[in-house]
């Protein structure tokens, strides 16, 4: 601030390069003219003081502003890294949400394959137990017996022993072979005298069933085998259909009734 005794000194000044004489009766005739004291000293501190306090009151308000900018965009930071925290937690739920429909979408690809797999299995399954029921339908139209899982026809003519499997083997069948108490049994019915698929035509002594496995349980009539009388018996029939044990060797020449055998 310019006092306006300075202010007088700075006109002054000018009187150099201006009219100094109109200049100096202005100036003491706007002094008398007015009667304005010369500051005093203590108006210039108050003065002083005054502009301090407004400069303070700015330099505050500033600090204020400043301060408040900086809260609000701390504030305004806060929230924009809560967001950032909230996409990435958003962005890691996505992930692993992904990759647990992966896994599940692999695991139903899996089961699915068995599902396929399954249903190709029993799609086979179908086929083939159409087939059987087929063949069971022709077995039994053919005048077929079923019996545990076989069926059995009694030829209605006599043959030699080879000509009556062959006869079997046409039908898709081959001669009875026995190999339990209950189909020894079911045998005994029949009461002509029958051909079965048993025979030791390789190997004397042998006795050996058409599919090739060796007899193991057996059924022979007491007495028997016994190649009679010296003759070569190597042709099993049944012969002795009241008792349980009803088999007899024979010459495989001979003519008989047979049975056949279809497994199932
Ligand atoms: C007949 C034939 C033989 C059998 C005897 C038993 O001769 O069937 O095979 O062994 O009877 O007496
Ligand atoms: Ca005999």
């Amino acid at each position: 601030m310019v006092s306006l005794e300075e202010e007088l000194e700075l006109s002054m000044t000018y009187e150099n390069f201006e009219d100094v004489p109109a200049r100096k009766a202005a100036s003491r005739r706007s002094v008398e003219d007015f009667n304005v004291p010369a500051a005093a000293p203590g108006m210039k501190m108050y003065r002083l003081v005054v502009v301090s306090f407004g400069l303070l009151c700015i330099l505050q308000a500033a600090l204020n502003i400043s301060l408040r900018l900086t809260l609000y965009l701390e504030a305004g930071c806060n929230n924009l890294t809560e967001e950032r925290d909230d996409l990435k937690r958003t962005l890691e739920n996505y992930v692993s949400q992904q990759n647990s429909l992966t896994e599940e979408r692999d695991e139903m690809k899996r089961i699915n394959l068995d599902l396929e797999a399954g249903r190709n299995l029993l799609t086979e399954e179908n086929h083939g137990l159409k087939r059987t029921l087929e063949e069971y339908a022709h077995y039994l139209q053919q005048g077929w017996v079923y019996f545990s899982g076989s069926f059995y026809r009694i030829s209605s003519t006599m043959k030699p022993w080879q000509d009556s499997r062959r006869d079997c083997q046409q039908r898709g069948a081959d001669l009875m072979i026995i190999n339990s108490q209950e189909e020894q049994d079911f045998s005994r019915q029949y009461k002509n005298i029958i051909w079965i698929g048993l025979m030791d035509r390789d190997t004397e002594g042998e006795w050996t069933w058409v599919d090739g496995t060796q007899l193991t349980t057996s059924f022979w009539h007491s007495g028997e085998p016994n190649n009679y009388d010296k003759r070569n018996e190597d042709c099993v029939n049944i012969n002795h259909h009241d008792h349980t044990n009803s088999w007899n060797d024979a010459p495989c020449e001979n003519e008989y009734f047979w049975i056949c055998e279809k497994k199932m």
